[in-house]
């Protein structure tokens, strides 16, 4: 393990002893750890990150936005009976000195949060109602934050949504080629290329007014909402790097292309990859049970096409990253960004295929 987590849970206000500490979890930008302590009442764990300040420039900042959530989520808890804060919100525990993070003398920022016990994340959906669940509280989420009160919360990655600038820099990679990898590529790029005319489709309707700016989560992967070991219901939601001002379409897009495909985000064998309709019907219908009396005609008519222009993003960004030399996202294997985008284009592909039955299927339920 390249970090002593032992030095670094002792700048925490943590009661206990440290007993051990294991690598967690499947994201691709920070490092996560779950950490256990030994105390009277028997041992507790806690969640341990190294944000990555190479992608999150300011981690003060985004540790207030982050405090800043967590509180009001906290307060809109408060008042629904039988809830549990602990559970139901991420907790961020103060470092010694009382901050939310710490710096090591590396430069490292360090954070700690309660373990969300007896409640499992998933990299791919194993049922329809895991689907509804986890629509449901990723929905829930964005309805809690719509009132959230105070100056507009910090962009923590700035133009994170921006597709049209996510395809400059797509072109921008095609360009330098700095790898020599274009060539291996050219599918994937000529497929890119051919999509170009809809990257501006949400941003344009944001700049005319038609669709509002809200909170949101922006990065809505199924592995960032634990479901409850018991009940299956959305515990919480997690992952809060990325909350800012957004379009919920973005967060509802990257929810059909994480929940309603079967293969993994980087399956090898595109015959793996298939579009399934009943995930996508329960993935509306426990979105819309939590968003429907907020969300305005607009957002309703683009929930559809919102996963297809997102998995398209990701799609580019895989690509750029793997014709920059994979300098953003953690890869495990060689030609790892490739085999993202691969599968990220063959969703776009498929969804394209049921458009149709997807948008009978948004009609039916709005
Ligand atoms: P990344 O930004 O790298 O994706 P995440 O914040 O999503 O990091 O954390 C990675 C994984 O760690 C999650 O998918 C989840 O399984 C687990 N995790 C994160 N926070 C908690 C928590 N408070 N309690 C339990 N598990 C957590
Ligand atoms: C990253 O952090 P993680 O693994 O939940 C990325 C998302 C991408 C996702 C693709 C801050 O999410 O935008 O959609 O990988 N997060 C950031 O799997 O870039
Ligand atoms: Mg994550």
């Amino acid at each position: 393990m390249p970090h002593d987590l032992q030095a670094v849970s002792r700048q925490f206000q943590i009661a206990g002893k440290f007993t051990e500490a294991v690598p967690y979890g499947t994201g691709h930008i920070n490092d996560t750890y779950a950490v256990r302590f030994r105390t009277l009442g028997g041992t507790v764990r806690y969640i341990f990150q190294r944000v990555n300040h190479n992608i999150f420039r300011d981690v003060p900042r985004l540790m207030e936005n982050i405090g800043r959530v967590t509180a009001h989520v906290r307060g809109k808890l408060a008042g629904v009976p039988g809830s549990d804060p602990d559970r139901e919100t991420l907790t961020v525990i103060p470092s010694r000195d009382g901050a939310p993070f710490h710096r090591d003398p590396n430069g490292n920022f360090w954070r700690a949060y309660i373990f969300i016990e007896g409640a499992r994340t998933f990299d791919i959906v194993e049922s329809p109602a895991q689907a509804y669940e986890a629509a449901k509280a990723f929905g829930g989420f964005q309805k809690q934050l719509m009132d959230l009160s105070g100056p507009r919360l910090h962009e923590t990655i700035p133009d994170f949504h921006h597709t049209p600038k996510r395809f400059a820099k797509l072109e921008q990679a095609i360009a330098k080629d700095v790898k020599n990898r274009a060539a291996k590529v050219k599918r994937e790029i000529d497929f890119a290329l051919a999509h170009k005319a809809m990257t501006g489709t949400l941003i344009d309707l944001l700049a005319k007014g038609e669709l509002p700016e809200r909170v949101t989560h922006n990065d809505t992967k199924i592995n960032n909402v634990m479901l409850d070991d018991k009940t299956g219901r959305g515990v919480c939601v997690i992952d809060l790097d990325t909350v800012m001002p957004g379009l919920v379409l973005y967060d509802f897009g990257d929810q059909i292309r994480t929940t309603t495909f079967t293969g993994s985000e980087d399956e090898e064998d595109l015959g793996k990859v298939q579009f399934k309709l009943d995930l996508f019907e329960a993935l509306i219908r426990g979105y819309l049970d939590a968003a429907r009396d907020f969300l305005t005609p607009r957002e309703v008519e683009f929930l559809a096409f919102s996963g297809k222009l997102i998995t398209f993003e990701i799609g580019i960004r895989f690509l750029t990253d793997y014709l920059d030399g994979d300098v953003y996202f953690k890869t495990h294997k060689p030609d790892h960004n490739m085999y993202r985008s691969r599968v990220q284009f063959e969703r776009v592909r498929l969804i394209e295929e049921q458009d149709e039955a997807a948008a009978r299927i948004v009609a039916k339920y709005r």
